[in-house]
């Protein structure tokens, strides 16, 4: 048996070995995380060939909050070129939960050894860039991470200059051009920010704030994923507003998007 924390690698690819059994498709070609508030966007996809709890395959973890779902899904879309086998996850694990880096980026890895040339990263944000407004999708660009975290164990010196890829935000600007592109700040949480680390960190260029999506685009990039990151702005970031933070506001401003967050994915997903 195989362990998540000494092999992490060989796990993910004992998970995609079961994946291919449970699904009778031997390999995705693009996966899809959806995060808090984009769960019922996954349904504009379709219907799923196949649902079961994330924790049938090795590896991952049940679920701990409330609206992330621990559930993963295969579809079958309808491509350019034919049918593409697409992996769901819907929920993560995230690293304020504790259990150390390995489950957070264990879903990307599972992905990536299915076969998936490409990573969907989607997360429920804080907007720091005064111009956002909460319902808002914006595509990260870049981003900067802040918990002195990594996924990569050694000397691993991976290069990030294009670990949110050039050529699928481009295609994604075509589908929707009114989208805008910002940086991503990863910071550990659980507890939101304080006001004066909001204006920190609006002075060394983050647009959007979150506790996702960094260590699984590294992991993803690492094992030679292109990655595709959209944030949902579901909060103004703390002393934006003066109101305070709380998690339910979140689910809403998520379910209040998810038809135009839905729509974005089904047209953009089989393209890429
Ligand atoms: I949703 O304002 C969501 N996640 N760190 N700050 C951080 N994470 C978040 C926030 C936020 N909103």
């Amino acid at each position: 048996m195989s362990d998540l924390y000494t092999d992490p690698i060989g796990t993910a690819e004992l998970a995609a070995s079961k994946l291919a059994a449970i699904t009778g498709k031997s390999s995705h070609q693009v996966a899809l995380v959806m995060g808090s508030g984009w769960i019922t966007a996954a349904d504009a996809l379709g219907t799923p060939t196949h649902e079961f709890p994330a924790t049938d395959l090795p590896g991952f973890l049940a679920p701990t909050v409330a609206g992330h779902g621990g559930v993963i899904r295969s579809y079958d879309l309808q491509g350019p070129s034919g049918i593409i086998h697409a992996l769901v996850f819907l929920g993560r694990t995230h690293l304020y939960e504790g259990k150390g880096i390995e489950p957070v980026v264990h879903g990307a890895r599972t992905a990536v050894k299915a076969g998936c040339k490409v990573v969907v990263l989607t997360n429920a944000c804080g907007g720091i860039n005064l111009e956002y407004s909460v319902g808002q999708p914006v595509i990260i660009r870049d981003h900067i991470s802040l918990t002195a975290v990594s996924p990569l164990i050694g000397a691993n010196f991976v290069d990030l200059t294009d670990v949110y890829s050039k050529r699928i935000r481009a295609i994604v600007q075509k589908a929707d051009s009114s989208l805008a592109e910002g940086v991503y700040v990863h910071l550990r949480g659980p507890a939101y920010e304080t006001p004066a680390e909001i204006t920190m960190l609006r002075t060394i260029g983050a647009d959007l704030v979150g506790m996702s999506t960094v260590p699984e685009a590294i992991a993803a990039h690492a094992l030679g994923a292109e990655v595709l990151g959209i944030s949902l702005v579901t909060n103004a970031a703390a002393g934006v507003t003066g109101e305070k933070l709380n998690h339910e506001e979140v689910i809403a401003a998520g379910k209040a998007a998810a038809g135009r967050m839905g729509e974005l994915l089904a047209t953009v997903l089989p393209q890429l």
